[in-house]
């Protein structure tokens, strides 16, 4: 009986994220060939995916710790004024650095961007870590738009709010994002910073952080949780929760994996705001 020499986009996207949770890459090259896989070929595919920075390679346990810096929007007191609303810190977690946010977004906010979203929606896709193309993968199965950096007054307005909040310029941030998940939906365990080798200097740099926004209540399932400390977000429509993955020294912070379970009752829409190091444009 011949050996497989090809490994699907689902099982490289299986194989990143157990490797993304810790587990070694000569166990999974183990269960790879165990399941008729050539051995040469599981090894070198293992240690090609490694070596592409997409994990952490084991040799790069030796990297110092992730130093925790407080960004200034956890530096605020327990509500946050804007010039336009007064958001309530529900919850501060200080590894990963996680701050959970209320009244973020009004009822007619959450609602307008909906509406202006239904019509425009695609398969969400991800970047590849090895090839750095975007494609859809079965880990994420939402379906998702972009708006461009104060593409009408509702996006200029919550942009320039988003800047008072988290005090990252409008330049630094990514065009706002619209993701809708239906039942069984979910977006599996991964990081929002790119990995290294992936970031380009010239487009921002490293992500620091990311406002993710709750535009509906979700009646069962469809919570973000960060599995290494055991948070779990559940959606409220206004809400929000900010995380922080980057320091000053250009260290990724490992605990900020995190995932969209599935949506067991209901539908989900959420809009994510990436922010990076530096100006994007
Ligand atoms: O929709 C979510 O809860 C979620 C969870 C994890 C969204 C993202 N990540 C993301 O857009 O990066
Ligand atoms: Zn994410």
């Amino acid at each position: 009986m011949g050996t497989i020499k090809q490994i699907s986009d689902e099982l490289k996207e299986w194989i990143v994220t157990t490797l993304n949770s810790g587990v070694s890459p000569v166990v999974i090259a183990d269960a790879l060939v165990k399941k008729g896989f050539n051995p040469r070929y599981a090894y070198e595919s293992l240690f090609q995916i490694v070596g592409n920075g997409a994990v952490k390679s084991p040799e790069a346990k030796s990297e110092l710790p992730y130093q925790y810096e407080i960004p200034a929007i956890g530096q605020r007191g327990n509500t946050i004024y804007t010039s336009d609303r007064e958001i309530k810190v529900l919850a501060r977690i200080e590894k990963p650095f996680i701050l959970h946010l209320d009244n973020v977004l009004s009822d007619d906010e959450c609602d307008e961007l909906i509406s202006l979203s239904k019509e425009r929606l695609q398969p969400s896709r991800v970047v590849d870590s090895v090839t750095g193309e975007e494609r859809v993968v079965p880990g994420r199965t939402s379906k998702g738009m972009y708006y461009t950096i104060h593409e009408n007054d509702l996006v200029t307005k919550l942009e320039k709010r988003f800047e008072e909040l988290t005090q990252y310029p409008v330049e630094n941030g990514e065009g706002l994002q619209v993701l809708n998940y239906h039942v069984g939906e979910e977006y599996k365990a991964h990081f929002d910073y790119f990995p290294s080798g992936k970031v380009d200097e010239k487009k921002g740099g490293q992500r620091v952080g990311t406002l993710l926004l709750y535009l509906n209540d979700v009646e069962e399932g469809g919570e973000t949780i960060f599995p290494k400390v055991g948070v779990s977000i559940v959606p409220k429509k206004g809400s929000a929760v900010y995380f922080h993955y980057t320091n000053s020294q250009n260290q990724v912070d490992r605990l900020s994996v995190h995932s969209s379970i599935p949506v067991v009752v209901g539908e989900k829409w959420v809009a994510t705001k990436w922010i990076r190091q530096n100006p994007i444009y």
